[in-house]
C-alpha cells in the first residue's frame, strides 16, 4: 500500500513526465515546420517514450492501491530558437528530471518503502541514458555550429539515431 504522501510525490511525477511528452512533441513539430526531418522525427518518437514513462507509473500506483491522477498540464514552448537551443532545452530538461527522480527515491528511502524504490530504479538507469544521449547530440551539434551542410548531416544522423533506437 502506498503512503499518501509516496502517491502524492508519484501523481506529481506523472505530469512531469506528461509535460515532457508535450515539450517534446512541440519540438517536432517545430523541427518539422522547419524542415528537419529527421529531428522531428527523433522528437516524436521522444514523445511517445515520455507517455510511456508516465503510463508506467499510473498503472504502478492503480496497482498498489492509489489513484493516479490525470491533471493538468503547463503548455510547452512553442518555438524553440535555432536546433542547439532547442538540444540546450532538452539535455536541461531532462537533467531536471533526474533531479526530480532522485527526491522520489530518496523519499521511499525515508518511508522505508522498497517496493517504490524497486519500481523507480528503471527511472534511474533510464534518466542516465536520457542525459547522455541529450549530451552527445549537445555536443555534435556544438561543433557544427551555423554550417548548413553540417546541419543537414546531422538531420540525417538523428533519424538513424531514431531508428537505431527503434530496434533496441
Ligand atoms: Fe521520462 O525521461 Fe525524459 O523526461
Amino acid at each position: 500500500m502506498l503512503s499518501k504522501n509516496i502517491e502524492k510525490a508519484l501523481n506529481n511525477q506523472i505530469k512531469l513526465e506528461a509535460e515532457s511528452s508535450q515539450i517534446y512533441l512541440s519540438m517536432a513539430s517545430w523541427a518539422e515546420s522547419q524542415g528537419f526531418e529527421g529531428v522531428a522525427t527523433f522528437m516524436y518518437a521522444h514523445s511517445d517514450e515520455e507517455r510511456q514513462h508516465m503510463l508506467k507509473i499510473v498503472k504502478f500506483i492503480n496497482e498498489r492501491g492509489g489513484h493516479a491522477i490525470v491533471s493538468e498540464l503547463d503548455a510547452p514552448p512553442i518555438s524553440f530558437g535555432m536546433l542547439k537551443e532547442m538540444f540546450k532545452t532538452l539535455f536541461d530538461h531532462e537533467v531536471m528530471i533526474s533531479q526530480k527522480i532522485n527526491d522520489l527515491v530518496e523519499i521511499t528511502l525515508q518511508e522505508k518503502d522498497y517496493a517504490t524504490h524497486n519500481f523507480l530504479q528503471w527511472y534511474v538507469s533510464e534518466q542516465i541514458e536520457e542525459e547522455s544521449l541529450a549530451r552527445n547530440i549537445l555536443d555534435k551539434i556544438s561543433l557544427i555550429g551555423d554550417d548548413k551542410g553540417g546541419l543537414y548531416l546531422f538531420d540525417n544522423d538523428v533519424k538513424m539515431l531514431t531508428a537505431n533506437e527503434t530496434q533496441i
